[in-house]
């Protein structure tokens, strides 16, 4: 297969994509617009990237606001509380059914790769084996990591650390915490001393949830810095939500920050979710409850943004759409300069893949996997603000997915 008239991100004029063998084979500068022979995929000048990644999901849980009962006050601890009552009841054929109708609505939005969270705090691990299941049925539309989530604690829950070490037996490819969630600040700790043991010990990614909550004095992500540094694994650790950065004061930050840089770890936000989830215990002035994003990227950190949830008992709305996610961050962020936008699609492509470890699994060159996207825009910064779709997917050089654009007509 080969694009022609493809746009490139931050490159003049109009390039030709050739594949063969389910990679990218060439890329060239043309001199002019090109007549399409057959075959070809004329881009008509669109936006060419690699795939959307969605860094930060749970699958597990999609589709199930509502079940048993809806998350009343909007606090991350009552969506805890009605997940638990939800988790009673899962099947192995409802989390399935489920994940893979989420899975399509972020493959219609030009996602081909997903880091899920999956609840393994339940004896029976059940959704972690559909999951397992899942990851590799929906193998033509997405790759799929599963990070073991103890979602009650790993060191207050009981059998919490056997039941991370059975869901990493079974396959789960990246280590995850709640070291804010556990019930003392020490139980915080030794989570974190163990995740990093066990992901080290099995050559595992770490994702964990880390400090999301307004509380100032949650500081778990130093010590998850420092294990990270003092093991030199920065590049295969990542540190999500982060929320209580947004409350930590400047004096703090200042020296954290410092640490952050030596470890090198990557961030997540899910800036939709925590708009939503924090700011709860406030009257007014409100706080924002979201994670430092653009001082984050200007100290040369990795930071990406994710979805967190599509209808589950922590966050009613959500479709797939990684970019209304980008839309709502810039914002949240203060992240709307002219520079932030000529290239704020880093924050949903390339800064995710690097959080997700794909290395040369990912981006636009030749011999990498020919994993494509066009996007109804001509920049970055059109794309956000016209809120376009992806127009075309291709995975592994086919055409995955293809959509008419909308048409509006004035009577
Ligand atoms: N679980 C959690 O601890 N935090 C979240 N934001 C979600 C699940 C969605
Ligand atoms: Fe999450």
């Amino acid at each position: 297969m080969k694009i022609i008239n493809a746009r490139l991100r931050h490159l003049p004029g109009l390039h030709t994509v050739a594949c063969a063998a389910e990679r990218i084979h060439s890329i060239t500068a043309q001199a002019a617009q090109a007549l399409a022979q057959p075959g070809d995929l004329d881009a008509q000048g669109l936006l060419l990237i690699p795939p959307l990644v969605e860094p930060h999901i749970h699958l597990d849980a999609v589709h199930t606001a509502g079940q048993p009962r809806w998350n009343q006050s909007g606090t991350l601890f009552e969506g805890i509380e009605c997940w638990s009552e939800r988790k009673a009841t899962i099947t192995h054929e409802d989390t399935k059914a489920r994940a893979h109708r989420a899975i399509r609505l972020l493959a219609e939005h030009g996602i081909q790769h997903v880091r899920t969270h999956v609840d393994v705090t339940d004896p029976s691990l059940a959704a972690l084996g559909a999951l397992l299941e899942v990851q590799d049925e929906a193998r033509e539309l997405i790759d799929l990591q599963i990070v073991a989530f103890p979602q009650e604690g790993i060191d207050s829950f009981t059998n919490g650390r056997a039941l991370m070490e059975r869901a990493i037996d079974m396959g789960a490819n990246v280590v995850g915490g709640i070291p804010h969630y556990e019930h003392t600040r020490e139980q915080g700790v030794s989570s974190i001393r163990f995740l990093m043991d066990l992901a080290e010990r099995r050559g595992c990614l770490v994702d964990v949830h880390c400090d999301e909550t307004d509380d100032p004095h949650s500081r778990f992500l130093e010590v998850l810095a420092e294990e990270t540094r003092a093991r030199g694994m920065g590049a295969r650790v990542t540190a999500s939500h982060t929320t209580a950065m947004g409350s930590y004061d400047n004096a703090y930050c200042s020296k954290l920050f410092r640490l952050l840089r030596l470890a090198g770890l990557s961030f997540v936000s899910c800036p939709t979710e925590s708009i939503h989830l924090q700011g709860r215990f406030d009257t007014f002035p409100k706080r924002r409850g979201i994670t430092r994003i653009a001082e984050l990227d200007r100290a040369g950190l990795n930071v990406c943004l994710g979805q967190d949830s599509i209808q589950d008992p922590w966050y009613p709305l959500g479709n797939g759409n990684i970019l209304r996610v980008l839309d709502a961050g810039l914002h949240i962020g203060h992240m709307m300069g002219y520079e932030d936008l000529q290239r704020c699609l880093d924050l949903v492509t390339d800064n995710s893949a690097r959080a997700l470890a794909l290395g040369e699994g990912y981006g636009i060159a030749p011999g990498r996997p020919a994993n494509l996207v066009l996007l109804d825009a001509e920049n970055d910064y059109e794309a956000v603000r016209r809120q376009v779709k992806a127009r075309w997917s291709i995975r592994q050089g086919r055409l995955l997915m293809q959509r008419e654009p909308e048409r509006v007509t004035f009577m």
